[in-house]
């Protein structure tokens, strides 16, 4: 018989990487609303306490760490910290993420390595400091958040369609390292979602039209909108609860049907 409560995270930890605000904040509240104690980190203290005056304006009691993803001794310090001061981690998202939009031939390699080691040698950092405790624990979930960049390319995303490109295979290899310890770990791709990282792509335009982009989006995707993080909520309950114990090593996307479609005819 099913159980609804195969969905429930009460008495679980989740960390969300980067979720002061946007897609991380959006999820972190719904694992709340399962009933996952949330765990945020920020790169500045004026961020993690924005993020915590947000949360608690949701009537969430989350704890913010300062940390940058990138900073592996940061980072294998503030989980220990965690694991002291909240619990060991049981769902990990990693969600902090960067895109620079930046012609390939005009983008340094330093703007290049910035992308790659925040938005895929983050994670890794990150995976790698919580693995242990899930391994101790005898269960855990680790949610990589892709995106459409790791199907597709564009102008313009280099650096960051080969950091997504490279998420989605650090996930199917974290599954095939972790799955006899019971350790899931899948992706999340967004489609376009209305968040600070893609307002320069929606901005109106001097004679008030939609920004082209914005055009253009709208017409590949078949729910003919823009994402919101709360779209992201319900996929991410999921795959971070026992309802997808034997989901492993899949990417979600949650994209209105943009990979499935050729797009509105002009
Ligand atoms: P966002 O609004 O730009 O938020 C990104 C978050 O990550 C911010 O809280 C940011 O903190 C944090 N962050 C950045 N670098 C960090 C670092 N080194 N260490 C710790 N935190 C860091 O982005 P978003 O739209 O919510 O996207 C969240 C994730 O979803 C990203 O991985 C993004 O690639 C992915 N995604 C977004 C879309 C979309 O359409 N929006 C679609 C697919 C995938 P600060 O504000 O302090 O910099
Ligand atoms: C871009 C956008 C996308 C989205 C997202 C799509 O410039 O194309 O920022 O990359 O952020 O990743 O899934």
């Amino acid at each position: 018989m099913f159980d609804m409560k195969s969905f429930r995270l009460d008495g679980k930890v989740a960390l969300v990487t980067g979720a002061s605000y946007g897609i991380g904040f959006g999820m972190a509240t719904a694992l709340s609303a399962a009933g996952a104690t949330i765990v945020f980190n920020d790169i500045n203290q004026e961020a993690v306490d924005k993020g915590l005056a947000n949360y608690k304006e949701a009537g969430i009691t989350a704890h913010g760490y300062v940390c940058d993803v990138t900073d592996e001794d940061g980072i294998n310090a503030t989980v220990a910290k965690i694991e002291k001061e909240v619990g060991i981690i049981d769902i990990l998202v990693n969600n902090a993420g960067i895109i620079k939009r930046i012609p390939m031939l005009e983008m340094t390699a330093k703007d290049f390595r910035d992308v790659i080691d925040i938005d895929l040698n983050g994670p890794f950092i990150v995976a790698k400091a919580v693995l242990p405790g899930m391994i101790k624990k005898g269960h855990g979930k680790i949610i990589n958040i892709c995106s459409m960049m790791s199907e597709l390319g564009r102008e313009t995303v280099s650096g960051y369609a080969a950091a997504k490109g490279g998420l989605k295979m650090l996930t199917k290899n974290i599954c095939s390292e972790f799955g006899e310890a019971n350790i899931q770990c899948n992706g999340i791709g967004p489609g376009y979602i209305a968040t600070p990282q893609t307002a320069p792509l929606r901005e109106k335009q001097a004679d008030g039209s939609k920004h082209p982009f914005d055009q253009f989006i709208i017409a590949k995707t078949p729910a003919a909108r823009w994402g919101t993080p709360e779209d992201l909520q319900g996929p991410a309950v999921f795959l971070a609860s026992d309802a997808s114990n034997f989901v492993n090593g899949h990417i979600l996307y949650v994209d209105g049907g943009i990979l499935a479609y050729i797009g509105k005819q002009p």
